[in-house]
Protein backbone atom coordinates (compact mmCIF):
# COMPACT_ATOMS: atom_id res chain seq x y z
CA UNK A 1 0.00 0.00 0.00
CA UNK A 2 2.92 2.46 -0.34
CA UNK A 3 0.92 4.66 -2.32
CA UNK A 4 -1.29 4.91 -0.07
CA UNK A 5 0.10 5.35 2.85
CA UNK A 6 3.57 5.64 4.26
CA UNK A 7 2.96 3.69 7.62
CA UNK A 8 1.71 -0.07 7.87
CA UNK A 9 -2.38 1.20 7.19
CA UNK A 10 -4.77 0.32 10.07
CA UNK A 11 -7.04 -2.39 9.48
CA UNK A 12 -4.28 -4.44 7.35
CA UNK A 13 -2.26 -7.48 8.32
CA UNK A 14 1.46 -8.00 8.62
CA UNK A 15 1.34 -8.95 4.94
CA UNK A 16 -0.93 -6.40 3.69
CA UNK A 17 -4.44 -8.23 3.54
CA UNK A 18 -7.03 -6.37 5.37
CA UNK A 19 -8.27 -8.27 8.15
CA UNK A 20 -11.83 -8.69 7.84
CA UNK A 21 -14.02 -7.83 10.56
CA UNK A 22 -16.08 -11.09 10.60
CA UNK A 23 -14.97 -14.93 11.45
CA UNK A 24 -13.95 -16.73 8.27
CA UNK A 25 -14.58 -20.13 7.39
CA UNK A 26 -11.86 -22.92 7.09
CA UNK A 27 -11.29 -22.90 3.64
CA UNK A 28 -10.18 -26.88 3.75
CA UNK A 29 -13.69 -27.72 5.78
CA UNK A 30 -15.53 -25.63 2.99
CA UNK A 31 -13.95 -27.44 0.02
CA UNK A 32 -15.02 -30.79 1.98
CA UNK A 33 -18.41 -29.10 1.88
CA UNK A 34 -18.54 -28.46 -1.79
CA UNK A 35 -16.96 -32.01 -2.84
CA UNK A 36 -18.83 -34.23 -1.07
CA UNK A 37 -21.73 -34.46 -3.30
CA UNK A 38 -20.35 -35.25 -6.03
CA UNK A 39 -19.47 -39.20 -7.84
CA UNK A 40 -16.89 -40.58 -6.93
CA UNK A 41 -15.28 -39.84 -10.41
CA UNK A 42 -16.74 -36.13 -10.74
CA UNK A 43 -15.18 -35.43 -7.23
CA UNK A 44 -11.68 -36.41 -8.54
CA UNK A 45 -11.54 -34.09 -11.18
CA UNK A 46 -13.04 -30.94 -9.20
CA UNK A 47 -10.67 -31.84 -5.88
CA UNK A 48 -7.74 -30.81 -8.27
CA UNK A 49 -9.32 -27.66 -9.27
CA UNK A 50 -10.60 -26.35 -5.54
CA UNK A 51 -7.97 -25.73 -3.27
CA UNK A 52 -6.69 -23.55 -0.27
CA UNK A 53 -4.09 -21.34 -1.16
CA UNK A 54 -0.11 -20.79 -0.36
CA UNK A 55 1.56 -17.98 -1.97
CA UNK A 56 4.88 -18.96 -1.01
CA UNK A 57 4.56 -22.08 -2.86
CA UNK A 58 1.24 -22.01 -4.92
CA UNK A 59 -0.18 -25.68 -5.41
CA UNK A 60 -0.93 -27.66 -8.80
CA UNK A 61 -4.32 -26.63 -10.22
CA UNK A 62 -6.05 -28.50 -12.27
CA UNK A 63 -7.03 -25.70 -15.28
CA UNK A 64 -7.89 -25.60 -18.95
CA UNK A 65 -9.62 -28.99 -18.77
CA UNK A 66 -12.79 -30.14 -20.24
CA UNK A 67 -15.83 -29.11 -18.10
CA UNK A 68 -17.53 -32.05 -17.03
CA UNK A 69 -20.97 -32.60 -18.27
CA UNK A 70 -23.64 -31.98 -16.13
CA UNK A 71 -21.78 -29.17 -13.84
CA UNK A 72 -23.36 -26.10 -14.52
CA UNK A 73 -20.35 -23.77 -16.32
CA UNK A 74 -19.85 -19.81 -16.82
CA UNK A 75 -17.57 -20.75 -19.68
CA UNK A 76 -17.84 -19.90 -23.19
CA UNK A 77 -16.87 -21.04 -26.74
CA UNK A 78 -14.08 -21.42 -29.15
CA UNK A 79 -15.97 -18.57 -31.30
CA UNK A 80 -16.69 -16.79 -28.67
CA UNK A 81 -13.13 -15.99 -27.25
CA UNK A 82 -12.12 -15.48 -30.98
CA UNK A 83 -14.68 -13.63 -32.90
CA UNK A 84 -15.83 -12.41 -29.42
CA UNK A 85 -13.42 -11.04 -27.51
CA UNK A 86 -10.30 -10.97 -29.13
CA UNK A 87 -11.10 -9.55 -32.82
CA UNK A 88 -14.32 -8.35 -32.48
CA UNK A 89 -13.68 -5.03 -31.17
CA UNK A 90 -11.62 -3.49 -34.18
CA UNK A 91 -14.19 -1.34 -35.30
CA UNK A 92 -13.44 -0.55 -39.06
CA UNK A 93 -13.18 -4.21 -40.33
CA UNK A 94 -15.99 -6.18 -40.64
CA UNK A 95 -16.93 -9.23 -39.12
CA UNK A 96 -18.72 -12.01 -40.78
CA UNK A 97 -19.82 -15.16 -38.74
CA UNK A 98 -20.38 -18.05 -41.41
CA UNK A 99 -22.77 -20.31 -39.21
CA UNK A 100 -26.64 -20.32 -38.37
CA UNK A 101 -27.99 -16.87 -37.11
CA UNK A 102 -27.65 -17.43 -33.22
CA UNK A 103 -24.18 -17.23 -33.13
CA UNK A 104 -23.85 -14.06 -34.83
CA UNK A 105 -26.81 -12.58 -32.61
CA UNK A 106 -25.15 -13.37 -29.51
CA UNK A 107 -22.18 -12.24 -30.32
CA UNK A 108 -23.80 -8.91 -31.59
CA UNK A 109 -22.87 -6.03 -28.96
CA UNK A 110 -23.49 -8.08 -25.97
CA UNK A 111 -19.83 -7.45 -24.44
CA UNK A 112 -19.22 -3.67 -23.91
CA UNK A 113 -16.25 -3.12 -25.99
CA UNK A 114 -16.52 0.17 -26.73
CA UNK A 115 -15.51 2.76 -29.69
CA UNK A 116 -15.65 5.89 -30.99
CA UNK A 117 -15.21 7.36 -34.27
CA UNK A 118 -12.24 9.26 -35.28
CA UNK A 119 -11.53 12.19 -37.54
CA UNK A 120 -9.32 10.36 -39.09
CA UNK A 121 -10.70 6.90 -38.82
CA UNK A 122 -14.34 8.26 -39.01
CA UNK A 123 -15.67 4.26 -39.50
CA UNK A 124 -17.17 2.41 -37.20
CA UNK A 125 -18.57 -0.96 -37.76
CA UNK A 126 -19.48 -2.42 -34.43
CA UNK A 127 -23.02 -2.21 -34.32
CA UNK A 128 -23.71 -3.99 -37.70
CA UNK A 129 -24.30 -7.90 -36.94
CA UNK A 130 -23.25 -10.02 -40.47
CA UNK A 131 -24.01 -13.85 -40.92
CA UNK A 132 -24.12 -16.04 -43.36
CA UNK A 133 -27.73 -17.34 -41.67
CA UNK A 134 -27.01 -21.26 -42.42
CA UNK A 135 -29.84 -22.99 -42.83
CA UNK A 136 -30.77 -27.05 -42.95
CA UNK A 137 -30.05 -27.01 -46.97
CA UNK A 138 -26.42 -25.13 -46.24
CA UNK A 139 -25.97 -27.87 -43.54
CA UNK A 140 -26.50 -30.70 -46.05
CA UNK A 141 -25.28 -28.88 -48.84
CA UNK A 142 -22.52 -26.93 -47.96
CA UNK A 143 -22.27 -23.45 -47.17
CA UNK A 144 -19.53 -21.94 -49.09
CA UNK A 145 -20.92 -20.55 -52.23
CA UNK A 146 -23.43 -18.74 -49.55
CA UNK A 147 -20.29 -17.66 -47.80
CA UNK A 148 -18.43 -16.64 -50.95
CA UNK A 149 -22.14 -14.21 -51.87
CA UNK A 150 -22.11 -12.78 -48.42
CA UNK A 151 -18.70 -11.33 -48.33
CA UNK A 152 -19.21 -10.49 -52.00
CA UNK A 153 -22.79 -8.45 -50.63
CA UNK A 154 -21.58 -7.12 -47.60
CA UNK A 155 -18.01 -5.57 -49.82
CA UNK A 156 -20.37 -3.79 -51.86
CA UNK A 157 -22.79 -2.46 -49.16
CA UNK A 158 -19.70 -1.11 -46.83
CA UNK A 159 -16.19 -1.08 -48.97
CA UNK A 160 -14.31 -1.99 -45.70
CA UNK A 161 -10.83 -1.86 -45.79
CA UNK A 162 -10.77 -6.20 -44.12
CA UNK A 163 -12.77 -8.45 -43.85
CA UNK A 164 -12.90 -11.24 -41.22
CA UNK A 165 -14.85 -14.26 -41.36
CA UNK A 166 -15.56 -17.01 -38.26
CA UNK A 167 -16.53 -20.03 -38.59
CA UNK A 168 -19.07 -21.88 -35.81
CA UNK A 169 -19.50 -25.44 -34.98
CA UNK A 170 -21.46 -26.78 -37.87
CA UNK A 171 -19.15 -25.41 -40.41
CA UNK A 172 -16.16 -27.67 -38.93
CA UNK A 173 -18.43 -30.10 -38.98
CA UNK A 174 -19.60 -30.23 -42.49
CA UNK A 175 -15.91 -29.40 -43.24
CA UNK A 176 -16.44 -25.92 -45.37
CA UNK A 177 -13.40 -24.51 -46.63
CA UNK A 178 -13.96 -20.89 -45.21
CA UNK A 179 -10.03 -20.61 -45.69
CA UNK A 180 -10.22 -21.04 -49.45
CA UNK A 181 -13.40 -19.21 -49.95
CA UNK A 182 -11.28 -16.37 -48.21
CA UNK A 183 -8.33 -16.35 -50.62
CA UNK A 184 -10.33 -16.04 -53.71
CA UNK A 185 -12.45 -13.79 -52.20
CA UNK A 186 -9.22 -11.77 -51.29
CA UNK A 187 -8.17 -11.88 -55.06
CA UNK A 188 -11.26 -10.93 -56.31
CA UNK A 189 -11.81 -7.79 -54.19
CA UNK A 190 -8.56 -6.74 -53.73
CA UNK A 191 -8.48 -6.53 -49.99
CA UNK A 192 -7.41 -7.94 -46.80
CA UNK A 193 -10.26 -11.00 -46.26
CA UNK A 194 -9.63 -13.77 -44.19
CA UNK A 195 -10.74 -16.67 -42.18
CA UNK A 196 -10.70 -18.13 -38.52
CA UNK A 197 -11.43 -22.09 -37.83
CA UNK A 198 -12.38 -21.17 -34.26
CA UNK A 199 -15.51 -23.66 -34.29
CA UNK A 200 -17.54 -23.62 -30.98
CA UNK A 201 -16.31 -27.14 -30.24
CA UNK A 202 -12.91 -26.80 -31.13
CA UNK A 203 -11.33 -26.13 -27.07
CA UNK A 204 -12.49 -26.46 -23.64
CA UNK A 205 -13.36 -22.93 -23.56
CA UNK A 206 -12.82 -19.55 -25.42
CA UNK A 207 -9.44 -19.39 -24.55
CA UNK A 208 -8.61 -21.54 -27.23
CA UNK A 209 -10.36 -19.18 -29.26
CA UNK A 210 -8.11 -16.19 -27.98
CA UNK A 211 -5.14 -18.38 -29.09
CA UNK A 212 -6.90 -18.71 -32.81
CA UNK A 213 -7.46 -14.81 -33.09
CA UNK A 214 -3.73 -14.31 -31.76
CA UNK A 215 -2.29 -16.22 -34.62
CA UNK A 216 -4.83 -14.70 -37.49
CA UNK A 217 -4.00 -11.31 -36.51
CA UNK A 218 -0.40 -11.87 -36.20
CA UNK A 219 -0.73 -13.67 -40.02
CA UNK A 220 -2.75 -11.43 -41.26
CA UNK A 221 -2.59 -8.17 -39.85
CA UNK A 222 0.72 -7.01 -37.96
CA UNK A 223 3.33 -6.15 -39.67
CA UNK A 224 1.56 -4.92 -42.77
CA UNK A 225 2.49 -1.17 -42.57
CA UNK A 226 5.94 -0.51 -41.40
CA UNK A 227 6.11 3.66 -40.86
CA UNK A 228 6.07 3.79 -37.39
CA UNK A 229 4.07 6.98 -35.12
CA UNK A 230 6.35 10.12 -35.23
CA UNK A 231 5.80 10.36 -31.25
CA UNK A 232 8.47 9.26 -28.52
CA UNK A 233 7.86 6.83 -26.31
CA UNK A 234 5.59 4.42 -28.22
CA UNK A 235 3.97 1.48 -26.85
CA UNK A 236 1.16 -1.09 -27.45
CA UNK A 237 -1.12 -1.91 -24.49
CA UNK A 238 -1.79 -5.67 -25.32
CA UNK A 239 -4.83 -7.32 -23.56
CA UNK A 240 -7.05 -4.61 -22.90
CA UNK A 241 -10.72 -4.18 -25.00
CA UNK A 242 -12.13 -0.98 -23.51
CA UNK A 243 -14.74 -2.29 -21.79
CA UNK A 244 -16.87 -0.04 -20.49
CA UNK A 245 -14.19 2.28 -22.01
CA UNK A 246 -11.09 1.20 -19.50
CA UNK A 247 -9.30 1.47 -22.38
CA UNK A 248 -9.73 5.54 -22.76
CA UNK A 249 -8.58 5.92 -19.41
CA UNK A 250 -5.51 4.12 -19.68
CA UNK A 251 -4.83 6.57 -22.84
CA UNK A 252 -5.59 8.96 -20.94
CA UNK A 253 -3.41 8.73 -17.69
CA UNK A 254 -0.46 7.10 -20.62
CA UNK A 255 -0.86 10.57 -22.12
CA UNK A 256 -1.00 12.95 -19.53
CA UNK A 257 2.75 11.19 -18.54
CA UNK A 258 4.36 11.26 -22.43
CA UNK A 259 3.69 7.84 -23.26
CA UNK A 260 2.43 7.28 -27.04
CA UNK A 261 -0.16 4.52 -27.77
CA UNK A 262 0.47 3.10 -30.90
CA UNK A 263 -1.98 0.37 -30.69
CA UNK A 264 -4.49 -1.33 -27.80
CA UNK A 265 -5.18 -4.72 -29.03
CA UNK A 266 -7.71 -4.70 -29.12
CA UNK A 267 -10.24 -1.95 -27.80
CA UNK A 268 -11.32 0.90 -29.91
CA UNK A 269 -8.77 0.11 -32.74
CA UNK A 270 -8.76 0.57 -36.06
CA UNK A 271 -6.85 -2.04 -38.55
CA UNK A 272 -4.55 0.97 -39.62
CA UNK A 273 -3.12 0.75 -36.01
CA UNK A 274 -2.97 -3.15 -35.99
CA UNK A 275 -1.02 -3.19 -38.95
CA UNK A 276 1.86 -1.22 -37.61
CA UNK A 277 1.72 -1.78 -33.85
CA UNK A 278 5.34 -3.99 -34.94
CA UNK A 279 6.93 -0.59 -35.37
CA UNK A 280 6.60 0.09 -31.00
CA UNK A 281 9.23 -0.19 -28.91
CA UNK A 282 7.31 -1.76 -25.93
CA UNK A 283 4.32 -3.79 -25.41
CA UNK A 284 2.31 -3.90 -22.04
CA UNK A 285 0.61 -6.97 -21.28
CA UNK A 286 -2.77 -6.27 -19.33
CA UNK A 287 -4.91 -9.73 -19.66
CA UNK A 288 -2.29 -12.32 -19.49
CA UNK A 289 -4.15 -15.18 -20.78
CA UNK A 290 -6.44 -14.24 -24.11
CA UNK A 291 -2.90 -12.01 -25.58
CA UNK A 292 0.45 -13.64 -24.41
CA UNK A 293 1.00 -15.56 -27.83
CA UNK A 294 0.87 -12.08 -29.43
CA UNK A 295 3.46 -10.91 -26.88
CA UNK A 296 5.80 -13.73 -27.63
CA UNK A 297 5.20 -13.62 -31.80
CA UNK A 298 5.76 -10.13 -31.99
CA UNK A 299 8.97 -10.38 -29.80
CA UNK A 300 10.61 -13.32 -31.78
CA UNK A 301 9.78 -11.63 -35.29
CA UNK A 302 10.46 -8.20 -34.75
CA UNK A 303 12.15 -7.39 -31.26
CA UNK A 304 9.43 -5.74 -29.50
CA UNK A 305 9.71 -6.80 -25.90
CA UNK A 306 7.14 -7.52 -23.63
CA UNK A 307 6.19 -6.59 -19.87
CA UNK A 308 3.20 -7.32 -17.74
CA UNK A 309 1.41 -4.67 -16.33
CA UNK A 310 -1.98 -4.06 -14.32
CA UNK A 311 -4.05 -0.75 -14.83
CA UNK A 312 -6.53 -2.22 -12.34
CA UNK A 313 -6.18 -0.22 -8.65
CA UNK A 314 -4.23 2.54 -7.77
CA UNK A 315 -1.66 0.93 -6.49
CA UNK A 316 -1.01 -1.43 -9.81
CA UNK A 317 -1.51 1.86 -12.03
CA UNK A 318 1.34 3.22 -10.72
CA UNK A 319 3.53 0.38 -10.19
CA UNK A 320 2.68 0.22 -14.22
CA UNK A 321 3.54 3.93 -15.06
CA UNK A 322 7.01 3.26 -13.46
CA UNK A 323 8.04 0.49 -15.15
CA UNK A 324 7.37 2.04 -18.39
CA UNK A 325 9.31 4.99 -17.44
CA UNK A 326 12.35 2.45 -16.21
CA UNK A 327 12.44 0.69 -19.37
CA UNK A 328 12.42 3.88 -21.17
CA UNK A 329 15.38 5.36 -18.96
CA UNK A 330 14.44 8.35 -19.62
CA UNK A 331 15.07 10.91 -17.03
CA UNK A 332 12.25 13.94 -17.89
CA UNK A 333 9.49 10.73 -18.51
CA UNK A 334 10.24 9.46 -15.23
CA UNK A 335 9.88 12.60 -13.85
CA UNK A 336 6.98 13.52 -15.31
CA UNK A 337 5.22 10.37 -14.12
CA UNK A 338 6.23 10.85 -10.60
CA UNK A 339 4.25 14.16 -11.15
CA UNK A 340 1.02 12.90 -12.60
CA UNK A 341 1.05 9.86 -9.93
CA UNK A 342 1.25 12.38 -7.22
CA UNK A 343 -1.91 14.37 -8.96
CA UNK A 344 -4.07 11.67 -9.22
CA UNK A 345 -3.78 10.06 -5.55
CA UNK A 346 -3.82 13.66 -5.03
CA UNK A 347 -7.25 13.22 -5.89
CA UNK A 348 -8.01 9.82 -4.95
CA UNK A 349 -6.74 9.36 -1.09
CA UNK A 350 -9.74 10.87 0.34
CA UNK A 351 -12.04 8.97 -1.84
CA UNK A 352 -10.17 5.98 -0.35
CA UNK A 353 -10.78 7.29 2.78
CA UNK A 354 -14.44 7.94 2.50
CA UNK A 355 -14.97 4.83 1.11
CA UNK A 356 -12.83 2.89 3.22
CA UNK A 357 -14.63 4.28 6.42
CA UNK A 358 -17.78 2.12 5.17
CA UNK A 359 -15.89 -0.85 3.88
CA UNK A 360 -12.97 -1.68 5.99
CA UNK A 361 -13.02 -5.64 7.06
CA UNK A 362 -15.64 -6.65 4.50
CA UNK A 363 -15.20 -9.33 1.89
CA UNK A 364 -15.19 -10.49 -1.65
CA UNK A 365 -15.48 -13.34 -3.37
CA UNK A 366 -15.02 -13.02 -7.74
CA UNK A 367 -15.34 -15.95 -10.59
CA UNK A 368 -14.75 -13.99 -13.80
CA UNK A 369 -12.51 -14.66 -16.91
CA UNK A 370 -8.68 -15.49 -17.03
CA UNK A 371 -7.44 -12.37 -15.00
CA UNK A 372 -10.07 -10.28 -13.67
CA UNK A 373 -10.38 -12.69 -10.67
CA UNK A 374 -7.00 -11.54 -9.96
CA UNK A 375 -6.73 -7.64 -10.92
CA UNK A 376 -9.69 -6.89 -8.98
CA UNK A 377 -8.13 -8.30 -5.74
CA UNK A 378 -6.24 -5.09 -5.62
CA UNK A 379 -8.93 -2.51 -6.14
CA UNK A 380 -11.06 -4.35 -3.13
CA UNK A 381 -7.42 -4.42 -1.26
CA UNK A 382 -6.84 -0.37 -1.76
CA UNK A 383 -10.44 -0.17 0.22
CA UNK A 384 -9.90 -2.42 2.95
CA UNK A 385 -11.77 -5.70 1.23
CA UNK A 386 -10.42 -9.21 1.54
CA UNK A 387 -10.65 -11.47 -1.06
CA UNK A 388 -11.78 -14.58 0.23
CA UNK A 389 -12.64 -16.69 -2.82
CA UNK A 390 -11.30 -16.28 -6.60
CA UNK A 391 -10.78 -18.18 -9.46
CA UNK A 392 -10.99 -17.75 -13.51
CA UNK A 393 -13.47 -19.90 -15.89
CA UNK A 394 -10.69 -20.54 -18.50
CA UNK A 395 -7.27 -19.19 -17.41
CA UNK A 396 -4.49 -21.84 -17.52
CA UNK A 397 -2.17 -23.20 -14.42
CA UNK A 398 0.41 -20.36 -15.45
CA UNK A 399 -2.24 -17.07 -14.49
CA UNK A 400 -2.80 -19.08 -11.22
CA UNK A 401 0.43 -20.40 -10.19
CA UNK A 402 3.03 -18.36 -12.95
CA UNK A 403 4.42 -18.35 -15.31
CA UNK A 404 7.31 -20.52 -14.19
CA UNK A 405 5.25 -23.79 -13.91
CA UNK A 406 5.12 -23.10 -18.08
CA UNK A 407 7.47 -25.76 -18.72
CA UNK A 408 5.51 -28.42 -16.48
CA UNK A 409 1.86 -27.97 -18.31
CA UNK A 410 1.68 -30.81 -19.51
CA UNK A 411 0.21 -30.92 -23.65
CA UNK A 412 -3.38 -32.46 -23.85
CA UNK A 413 -4.65 -33.60 -26.67
CA UNK A 414 -7.61 -30.19 -26.62
CA UNK A 415 -4.98 -28.07 -26.24
CA UNK A 416 -2.80 -29.98 -29.77
CA UNK A 417 -5.45 -29.03 -31.67
CA UNK A 418 -5.31 -25.61 -31.53
CA UNK A 419 -2.53 -24.41 -33.89
CA UNK A 420 1.63 -23.32 -32.18
CA UNK A 421 2.83 -21.02 -35.40
CA UNK A 422 6.02 -20.95 -36.22
CA UNK A 423 7.57 -17.81 -35.67
CA UNK A 424 11.39 -16.52 -36.78
CA UNK A 425 13.23 -13.37 -36.38
CA UNK A 426 12.49 -10.96 -39.67
CA UNK A 427 15.27 -11.35 -41.83
CA UNK A 428 15.18 -7.10 -42.49
CA UNK A 429 12.82 -5.79 -39.93
CA UNK A 430 13.73 -7.75 -36.36
CA UNK A 431 15.26 -5.00 -34.44
CA UNK A 432 16.23 -5.77 -30.49
CA UNK A 433 14.94 -2.24 -28.73
CA UNK A 434 17.55 -2.72 -26.29
CA UNK A 435 20.94 -4.04 -26.70
CA UNK A 436 22.39 -6.81 -24.35
CA UNK A 437 23.73 -4.51 -21.83
CA UNK A 438 20.86 -2.74 -21.30
CA UNK A 439 18.49 -5.49 -20.68
CA UNK A 440 20.75 -6.47 -18.01
CA UNK A 441 21.96 -2.98 -16.43
CA UNK A 442 17.70 -3.27 -16.06
CA UNK A 443 17.30 -6.88 -14.73
CA UNK A 444 20.46 -5.89 -12.68
CA UNK A 445 17.89 -3.00 -10.97
CA UNK A 446 15.66 -5.49 -10.48
CA UNK A 447 13.15 -5.19 -13.86
CA UNK A 448 11.78 -7.78 -15.23
CA UNK A 449 10.73 -8.87 -18.66
CA UNK A 450 8.11 -11.34 -19.45
CA UNK A 451 6.88 -12.42 -15.80
CA UNK A 452 3.59 -12.89 -14.54
CA UNK A 453 3.23 -14.42 -10.96
CA UNK A 454 -0.32 -15.61 -11.25
CA UNK A 455 -3.36 -14.79 -9.13
CA UNK A 456 -1.76 -17.04 -5.95
CA UNK A 457 1.36 -15.64 -5.25
CA UNK A 458 -0.82 -12.36 -4.54
CA UNK A 459 -3.75 -13.45 -3.08
CA UNK A 460 -3.96 -14.42 0.94
CA UNK A 461 -3.03 -18.14 2.48
CA UNK A 462 -5.68 -20.59 2.90
CA UNK A 463 -8.52 -18.35 0.87
CA UNK A 464 -10.56 -21.05 -1.76
CA UNK A 465 -8.83 -20.98 -5.46
CA UNK A 466 -11.56 -22.24 -7.38
CA UNK A 467 -11.65 -23.80 -11.48
CA UNK A 468 -14.50 -23.25 -13.05
CA UNK A 469 -16.79 -23.10 -10.49
CA UNK A 470 -20.01 -24.68 -10.70
CA UNK A 471 -23.49 -23.27 -9.37
CA UNK A 472 -23.12 -26.19 -6.48
CA UNK A 473 -20.05 -24.55 -5.31
CA UNK A 474 -21.28 -20.96 -5.33
CA UNK A 475 -24.08 -21.56 -3.52
CA UNK A 476 -22.05 -23.74 -0.72
CA UNK A 477 -19.72 -20.73 -0.70
CA UNK A 478 -22.67 -18.07 -0.28
CA UNK A 479 -24.09 -20.44 2.66
CA UNK A 480 -20.52 -20.70 4.35
CA UNK A 481 -18.61 -17.70 4.06
CA UNK A 482 -21.65 -15.06 3.44
CA UNK A 483 -19.54 -12.40 1.49
CA UNK A 484 -20.17 -8.95 1.58
CA UNK A 485 -19.93 -9.10 -2.55
CA UNK A 486 -19.60 -11.23 -5.19
CA UNK A 487 -18.09 -10.57 -8.81
CA UNK A 488 -19.29 -12.73 -11.72
CA UNK A 489 -21.26 -12.66 -14.52
CA UNK A 490 -25.26 -12.44 -15.71
CA UNK A 491 -24.65 -16.44 -15.95
CA UNK A 492 -25.41 -16.75 -12.40
CA UNK A 493 -25.76 -12.48 -11.14
CA UNK A 494 -29.67 -13.34 -10.36
CA UNK A 495 -29.03 -16.49 -8.64
CA UNK A 496 -26.16 -14.73 -6.36
CA UNK A 497 -28.70 -11.70 -5.54
CA UNK A 498 -31.94 -13.92 -4.71
CA UNK A 499 -29.28 -15.17 -1.69
CA UNK A 500 -28.95 -11.31 -0.36
CA UNK A 501 -25.49 -10.90 -1.79
CA UNK A 502 -25.04 -8.17 -4.08
CA UNK A 503 -23.22 -9.25 -7.31
CA UNK A 504 -21.09 -6.91 -9.51
CA UNK A 505 -20.83 -8.32 -13.32
CA UNK A 506 -17.12 -8.18 -14.04
CA UNK A 507 -17.79 -9.04 -17.52
CA UNK A 508 -19.95 -5.95 -18.08
CA UNK A 509 -19.49 -4.09 -15.21
CA UNK A 510 -23.03 -3.62 -14.99
CA UNK A 511 -23.35 -0.80 -17.84
CA UNK A 512 -20.66 1.02 -15.37
CA UNK A 513 -17.11 1.70 -15.92
CA UNK A 514 -14.90 2.59 -16.57
CA UNK A 515 -13.02 1.21 -13.94
CA UNK A 516 -8.95 1.13 -14.73
CA UNK A 517 -6.87 3.72 -13.74
CA UNK A 518 -6.84 6.51 -11.14
CA UNK A 519 -10.41 7.92 -12.12
CA UNK A 520 -11.63 4.23 -12.46
CA UNK A 521 -10.54 2.55 -9.59
CA UNK A 522 -12.69 6.21 -7.69
CA UNK A 523 -15.79 5.28 -9.79
CA UNK A 524 -14.99 1.13 -8.71
CA UNK A 525 -14.42 1.81 -5.06
CA UNK A 526 -17.78 4.13 -5.29
CA UNK A 527 -19.95 1.67 -6.80
CA UNK A 528 -18.69 -1.22 -4.39
CA UNK A 529 -19.81 1.29 -1.92
CA UNK A 530 -23.13 2.01 -3.01
CA UNK A 531 -24.00 -1.66 -3.81
CA UNK A 532 -22.88 -3.42 -0.54
CA UNK A 533 -24.27 -0.44 1.48
CA UNK A 534 -27.87 -0.26 -0.25
CA UNK A 535 -30.72 -0.73 2.59
CA UNK A 536 -32.18 -3.25 0.15
CA UNK A 537 -30.11 -6.07 1.43
CA UNK A 538 -31.37 -5.93 4.64
CA UNK A 539 -35.02 -6.34 3.58
CA UNK A 540 -34.27 -10.06 1.90
CA UNK A 541 -34.32 -12.88 3.52
CA UNK A 542 -31.31 -14.87 2.11
CA UNK A 543 -32.22 -18.58 1.21
CA UNK A 544 -29.77 -19.45 3.42
CA UNK A 545 -31.56 -17.96 6.84
CA UNK A 546 -35.12 -19.48 5.78
CA UNK A 547 -36.17 -22.77 7.28
CA UNK A 548 -35.76 -25.31 5.03
CA UNK A 549 -38.66 -26.59 2.91
CA UNK A 550 -39.19 -30.23 2.94
CA UNK A 551 -40.64 -30.15 -0.28
CA UNK A 552 -38.70 -27.79 -2.04
CA UNK A 553 -34.97 -27.03 -2.54
CA UNK A 554 -35.53 -23.67 -0.40
CA UNK A 555 -32.88 -23.51 2.36
CA UNK A 556 -31.68 -26.90 1.34
CA UNK A 557 -29.47 -26.11 -2.11
CA UNK A 558 -28.57 -29.77 -3.42
CA UNK A 559 -29.56 -31.31 -0.22
CA UNK A 560 -33.26 -30.96 -0.47
CA UNK A 561 -35.29 -34.63 -0.40
CA UNK A 562 -36.30 -33.65 -4.09
CA UNK A 563 -32.58 -33.26 -5.44
CA UNK A 564 -31.60 -36.51 -3.33
CA UNK A 565 -34.70 -37.81 -4.86
CA UNK A 566 -33.80 -36.55 -8.19
CA UNK A 567 -29.87 -37.82 -8.01
CA UNK A 568 -31.08 -41.36 -6.56
CA UNK A 569 -32.95 -42.08 -9.51
CA UNK A 570 -30.59 -40.79 -11.85
CA UNK A 571 -27.59 -42.82 -10.64
CA UNK A 572 -29.55 -45.70 -10.27
CA UNK A 573 -30.53 -45.52 -14.45
CA UNK A 574 -26.68 -45.07 -14.80
CA UNK A 575 -26.26 -48.23 -13.19
CA UNK A 576 -28.82 -50.00 -15.08
CA UNK A 577 -27.91 -48.50 -18.51
CA UNK A 578 -25.18 -50.56 -20.23
CA UNK A 579 -23.87 -49.72 -24.06
CA UNK A 580 -25.58 -52.20 -26.21
CA UNK A 581 -23.27 -54.08 -29.07
CA UNK A 582 -25.39 -53.67 -32.44
CA UNK A 583 -26.31 -56.66 -33.37
CA UNK A 584 -27.84 -55.86 -36.60
CA UNK A 585 -25.86 -54.82 -39.81
CA UNK A 586 -25.46 -50.72 -40.17
CA UNK A 587 -28.50 -49.35 -42.90
CA UNK A 588 -27.14 -49.83 -46.55
CA UNK A 589 -28.45 -45.81 -47.12
CA UNK A 590 -26.93 -45.03 -43.96
FE1 LIG B 1 -8.92 -11.12 -20.54
FE2 LIG B 1 -10.98 -9.72 -20.86
FE3 LIG B 1 -10.61 -11.42 -18.85
FE4 LIG B 1 -10.92 -12.38 -21.30
FE5 LIG B 1 -13.63 -12.58 -21.23
FE6 LIG B 1 -13.70 -9.94 -20.72
FE7 LIG B 1 -13.25 -11.66 -18.77
MO1 LIG B 1 -15.61 -11.58 -19.91
S1 LIG B 1 -10.04 -10.83 -22.39
S2 LIG B 1 -9.62 -13.00 -19.77
S3 LIG B 1 -12.28 -13.74 -22.40
S4 LIG B 1 -9.70 -9.59 -19.18
S5 LIG B 1 -14.88 -11.10 -22.04
S6 LIG B 1 -12.48 -8.23 -21.36
S7 LIG B 1 -14.48 -9.96 -18.77
S8 LIG B 1 -14.29 -13.40 -19.43
S9 LIG B 1 -11.73 -11.78 -17.11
Amino acid sequence: MSDLSSTPPEGYDSEGFPVPTATQPDGEVVRDEMLKIYPPKTRKKREKQLLTNNPETPPEIGANTRTIPGIITQRGCTYAGCRGVVIGPIHDILHITHGPVGCSYYSWLTRRNLARPKPDQPINFLQYCMTTDMQEEDIVFGGEKKLAAAIREAYAMFKPKAIAVYSTCPVGLIGDDVHSVCKKAKEELGINIFGFSCEGYKGVSQSAGHHIANNGVFKHMVGLNDEPDKEKFRINVLGEYNIGGDAWEIDAVLKKCGIHVTATLSGDISYEQITKCHTADLNIVLCHRSINYMAEMMETKFGVPWIKGNFTGAEQTSKSLRKIGKYFGDQQLIDRIEEVIAQEMAVLKPVIADVKSRLQGKTAAMFVGGSRAHHYQHLFKDIGMLTVAAGYEFAHRDDYEGRKVLPSIKVDADSRNIEEIEVSADATRFKPRKTPEQVEALKAGGFSFKDYDGMMVEMKKSMLVIDDISHHEMEKLIETYKPDIICSGIKDKFVIEKYGVPCKQLHSYDYGGPYTAYTGAANFYKEIDRMINTKVWRLLTPLWKKPADAETAVGKGLDSPRNKATREIVSGMAKAWKPQKSTTAPDAEG
